[in-house]
């Protein structure tokens, strides 16, 4: 059988495979669920210091090769997220608290705190599309430059930053520089397309409430993008890479990898199928592996050709 562990940032991940922060994983039980799963790595909802409703209903709508969500953060606070390491660590693998501040204030503050807790990792999420009145902090590159200078000096855990699709060659330059000069411990990208709008052609109406019907997009729809921006930071920096966007095979999975991720996220998967997906799609990447030949995922890491 194919080895698919990977080391991370110091992290040893059993296998390459685990949740996108996002769906199924605000409260203890959804978390427990993913422990007992063959996810790698238990990776929490995006927190705000305070609680959070979230945006109106509907807020999420999947789709036919996808789903659209505009869910407005909904989460327990990060008080809560920084008790749940404790809590879950019968499953014995890493837990990766994701932090999401309303403002750089707390964003620092709750970066200080999951760096005294528990938790294995932190990722500072810096792309939710669906904040009203709150611009992706990943598509102003002054203050994202800013955001990664005073909070990723603050943590004693390795910490990561999710980053937004970037469409344009200039704009990968930017953020790479940024990325270059602030050196988070990983990048998780894609998050989802923002702003995306379904139209229900029958009902002549959107999909989802909030916001006007806009959303993120994510699943199916959004791999080649997310391919893109993985291969494009691998040829870029020298940092690791955990992909994320559209992954629901073992197929996908590979060629996250042969496109230079370490690891692979799997979202709206995880959300429609439930936590057998990460057996699933573990198996199907070590069965695709070996008949290819492959024994580990150095193998073929990042080695795409270009025709
Ligand atoms: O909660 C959300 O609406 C949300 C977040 Cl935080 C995010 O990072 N990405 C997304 O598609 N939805």
């Amino acid at each position: 059988m194919a080895d698919i562990s990977v080391k991370i940032a110091g992290i040893e991940l059993g296998s390459c495979i685990f949740n996108a922060a996002g769906p199924k994983d605000v409260t203890l039980k959804e978390l427990e669920a993913i422990g007992a799963s063959r996810s790698a790595a238990i990776a929490m909802k995006s927190c705000t210091k305070e609680p959070r409703e979230g945006n109106e209903e509907p807020r999420y709508c999947a789709l036919e090769s996808g789903s659209i969500n505009s869910m407005g953060l909904p989460n327990l606070g990060y008080k809560e997220y920084m008790k749940f390491p404790a809590l879950l660590k019968s499953f014995g693998k890493p837990v990766i608290a994701s932090v999401s501040g309303l403002c750089l204030e707390d964003n620092i503050q709750m970066l200080k705190a999951f760096s005294d807790s528990e938790v294995s990792a932190i990722e500072l999420n810096l792309s939710c599309p669906n904040i009203k009145g709150k611009p992706q902090i990943g598509y102003d590159f002054v203050q994202m430059d800013e955001v990664l200078k005073e909070a990723l000096k603050i943590s004693k855990k390795p910490a990561g930053v999710k980053l937004p699709p970037y469409f344009d060659f200039v704009h990968f330059e930017e953020a790479a520089g940024i990325l270059k000069r602030r050196k988070p411990a990983f990048i998780s990208c894609i998050n989802s397309i923002g702003n995306a709008l379904v139209i229900d052609a029958e009902k002549e109406a959107t999909v989802i409430r909030p916001k006007g019907g806009f959303g993120g997009l994510g699943g199916k729809y959004i791999k080649y993008t997310a391919l893109a921006n993985v291969r494009k930071f691998y040829e870029l920096i020298d940092i690791p890479i955990i992909g994320v966007g559209g992954v629901s095979s073992g197929r996908d999975a590979f060629e996250f990898i042969l496109a230079g991720a370490s690891a692979v996220q799997i979202g709206t998967a995880f959300m429609e199928e439930g936590p057998s997906v990460f057996a699933r799609v573990q198996d199907e990447l070590a069965s695709f592996m070996a008949r290819k030949g492959y024994s580990r995922l150095d193998d073929f890491r990042g080695k795409l050709k270009v025709i």
